[in-house]
């Protein structure tokens, strides 16, 4: 009996051969099926706007277009872990309340008036604003200005597909009370003390918002002393102030200053981000594929591509990102070339 027939013997027992699949599965590099993409704002602005013509709010549950990769085939893939959309809430609409086991950050875009509420803290979303919703927390979103309110949503929805680690839960009402003072997390965790009378019990940041004034400001004042590094230039990371870690148990956030005419060194890494132009305009070379990127424009890099800043304009170019890095550090899957 020949090879074949050995194959479909073991197949037939739910079995299989390693020797023909191993170097696949053991790949030298990374392989992810995500490919390099970039969505720009002048094509992505107006089929957002006319979403919001199209469903409600309360009928969409949130209204948002999904980044789909287009290697993927999943719709809420942007990479093989990391999701990104836009959301975009009209004025006197509400997201109603929900929470779920997948983190999230927001990254304002344009428009302001808008609130997201997080088990009972509001936080006013203004243009460069992060804010977070992590893993099991309540959250809704309200706009109680006179505009449309659009924002990056990023979420680790696919690792937690992967993990089989999904749950979701509405809450019974559309919007929960506000129950904390204004101020709350960033009085008790943001000026640089902590509450010592209690200790705070989750893997995430108790910081729920980083307001762009601030992280702006800082951004600048150190790309005015510092080059930073020669791939990222002076890359600053949105930190959890109790260890100084990631924003989010499984996402990190950064804020990015590329200098007038810069030319980065390229870089691997086998995390994968998502970035989003802030300020500015530039291009990130994406395995020898050049990506020109400007305001609110969004370029997802796939795991282990090499990839390069450039700034040609004369203007500083800022960029926020995100990535999966959080994942892979504590296991010892984190690589970087050139460091
Ligand atoms: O705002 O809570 O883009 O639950 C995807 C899932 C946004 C949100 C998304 C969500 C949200």
């Amino acid at each position: 009996m020949g090879a074949e027939d050995f194959g479909e013997r073991l197949k037939a027992q739910a079995l299989g051969p390693l020797w023909t699949v191993l170097a696949d599965a053991l790949t030298p590099t990374p392989r992810p099926r995500e490919v390099a993409h970039a969505w720009h704002w002048p094509t992505v602005r107006p089929l957002l706007y006319e979403s919001l013509e199209r469903v409600s709010a309360a009928e969409a549950e949130r209204r948002v277009l999904v980044l789909q990769n287009p290697g993927l085939p999943g719709p809420t893939a942007c990479t093989e872990t990391l999701y990104a959309g836009i959301q975009i809430i009209g004025p006197g609409e509400v997201a109603r309340t929900h929470r779920h086991t997948p983190n999230a950050l927001r990254f304002i875009m344009e428009g302001t008036g808008a609130v997201t509420t997080v088990d009972g803290e509001r936080l006013v979303m203004e243009r460069g604003d992060l804010v977070t919703t992590p893993t099991w927390t309540w959250h809704d979103h309200g706009n109680g200005g006179d505009e449309p309110v659009v924002w990056l949503d990023g979420l680790d929805i696919p690792l937690v597909q992967s993990l089989s680690a999904m749950f979701f839960e509405p809450y019974p009402e559309p919007q929960q009370p506000v129950t904390l003072p204004a101020g709350h997390s960033r009085h008790r965790y943001g000026m640089g003390l902590r509450p010592a009378f209690e200790g705070f019990p989750h893997p995430y940041s108790p910081l729920l918002s980083y307001p762009y004034r601030e992280a702006r400001a800082a951004l600048a004042a150190v790309a005015a002393a510092d080059r930073g590094s020669p791939w990222d230039g002076v890359r600053m990371e949105y930190t959890n102030p109790l260890s100084g870690g990631s924003v989010l148990p499984t996402l990190d956030a950064y804020l990015q200053w590329i200098p007038p005419g810069a030319v980065l060194q390229p870089v691997r890494r086998s995390s994968s981000s998502v970035y989003l132009g802030v300020e500015g305009h530039g291009v990130i070379t994406i395995d020898g594929t050049a990506f020109p990127w400007g305001v609110n424009d969004v370029v997802v890099v796939p795991s282990w591509a090499e990839v390069q800043h450039q700034n040609p304009g004369g203007e500083p170019a800022v960029l926020f990102s995100f990535s999966n890095s959080p994942v892979l550090r504590p296991f010892g899957l984190y690589r970087e070339t050139g460091a």
